[in-house]
């Protein structure tokens, strides 16, 4: 048993969800990991537990499967499951596309892991967090919550699903002393349009280029802050770009 606090993390393998681990790691906090990729999910477990000498838990799991979900997070071991935050961060964009040529299966994959993916696990950590009667909801939006661009079409739609939910938490959440902050970040360079882009490096660098982009260690710094606020004080809504972009449509791009 340790006193030390914990954090769940899920999409642990890469960008975000990487960065924030081992942010919290390097202050102390034991961190349970989460992805499908094993290999990836075991290496940074090494490195934090050797690096900082706290505790971690990688699970492997796709957030897709609800049932897969369910059976991990109620089999957390004891030691594990006084958790104090859960970053919902797994997630994704494939494909930018016109709303007429847009790939339906994309459609479904975007929708399956960003929202319903988001609520299965929300739902596995409650009983943690109703157990202790509190708890940390970090739900990670985007700028695409908040603006609908040219052939953001659906990402765009699971984002603001990712608003409305978070709204929703918090007023439902709110008489089991349970907080809710949803971090909307821009534009930032993690393996995010990679993925978009299906493998496409060039296209992928294309959306960086002429700009310094967020990187994904300006996440982890705000979520740290974030979770680190005295018990009474909550930031519910946050929107994150680099000083280049000033909304989901305007980036100043020197090229
Ligand atoms: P990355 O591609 O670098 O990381 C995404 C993470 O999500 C990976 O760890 C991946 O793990 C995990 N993931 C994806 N699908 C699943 C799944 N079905 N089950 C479990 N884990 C999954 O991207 P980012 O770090 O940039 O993205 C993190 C979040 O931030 C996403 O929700 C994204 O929409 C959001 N975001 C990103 C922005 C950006 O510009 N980068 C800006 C605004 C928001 P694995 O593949 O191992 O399963
Ligand atoms: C990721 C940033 O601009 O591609 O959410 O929507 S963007």
């Amino acid at each position: 048993m340790t006193n030390s606090k914990i954090i769940l993390v899920t999409g642990a393998t890469a960008g975000f969800g990487k960065a924030i681990a081992l942010q919290f790691a390097a202050s102390g906090w034991d961190v349970i990991i989460t992805g499908r990729r094993q290999r990836r999910l075991e290496a940074l477990a090494s490195e934090m537990e050797a690096a900082y000498g706290i505790r971690v838990l990688p699970l492997t799991f796709d957030v897709r499967d609800r049932q897969s979900v369910k059976a991990q997070l109620e089999a957390l071991p004891e030691d594990w499951q006084a958790i104090d935050v859960l970053v919902n961060n797994a997630g994704l964009a494939l494909g930018r596309d016109t709303f007429d040529q847009a790939d339906m299966d994309d459609w479904e994959t975007m929708i399956d892991t960003n929202i319903k993916g988001l609520l299965y696990v929300s739902r596995g950590v409650l009983p943690y967090f109703e157990k202790r009667g509190k708890g940390h909801i970090i739900n990670i939006g985007s700028t695409a919550a908040k603006d609908v661009y040219p052939m953001g079409n659906v990402y765009c739609a699971t984002k603001s699903a990712v608003e409305a939910i978070s709204k929703a938490q918090r007023i439902d959440l709110l008489s089991k002393k349970i907080k809710v902050t949803a971090i909307h970040p821009g534009a930032a360079q993690t393996e995010f349009s990679i993925v978009r882009f299906k493998g496409d490096q060039a296209e992928s660098d294309k959306v960086y280029e002429g700009y310094h982009a967020l990187e994904a260690k300006d996440i982890a710094d705000i979520a740290f802050y974030v979770a680190n606020l005295p018990e009474h004080v909550c930031i519910n809504d946050l929107v994150v770009t680099c000083t280049a972009q000033a909304n989901a449509f305007f980036t100043h791009k020197e090229v």
